[in-house]
């Protein structure tokens, strides 16, 4: 089993909650437990987490750094605004995917950039709760051997 990190920033603990027009009806739950299955079929072993605050997401990817194969993140508002997770994740030798549920280039321009996408090697918007299930078929391609 390859370990796989799957991270998620503020406010998705919120998700299915609110705003289901732009962000579903699924619960960051169901994003775990569609994760978790795809992830048995990939044999890739999750770790699944979120957090509120800027500087605990870059903790759990330092912590990658030793803990993990991959990253896949959904870095929240802090995509738009934080150098400090973007460094961490420079950090971090393997692959990392970006995964916004919700299509950012459609929204508010503030929502067009993301720091996160300076070291992401593939990015994901717009394919709703989908887009985990797709990033993780992605990182079992990128490393299997
Ligand atoms: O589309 C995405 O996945 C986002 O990363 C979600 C972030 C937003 O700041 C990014 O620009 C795009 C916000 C998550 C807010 O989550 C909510 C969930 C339920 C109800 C309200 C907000």
């Amino acid at each position: 089993m390859t370990p796989v990190m799957i991270l998620n920033g503020p406010n998705l603990n919120l998700l299915g909650q609110r705003q289901p027009q732009v962000y579903g009806a699924d619960t960051l739950a169901d994003v775990e437990k569609r994760c978790e299955t795809m992830a048995a079929n990939h044999k890739l072993a999750l770790s699944f987490a979120q957090s509120n605050h800027e500087g605990e997401l870059v903790t759990l990817i330092q912590d990658a750094r030793t803990t993990a194969k991959a990253i896949i993140i959904n870095p929240g508002a802090y995509s738009h605004t934080s150098i400090a997770i973007l460094d961490a994740l420079n950090m971090f030798d393997g692959p990392v995917i970006e995964v916004h549920v919700s299509n950012i280039h459609a929204r508010e321009a503030f929502r067009h950039h993301s720091y996160v996408s300076h070291r992401a090697d593939a990015v994901i918007a717009g394919c709703g709760i989908q887009g985990y299930e797709m990033a993780l078929e992605r990182i079992s391609a990128l490393l299997s051997p």
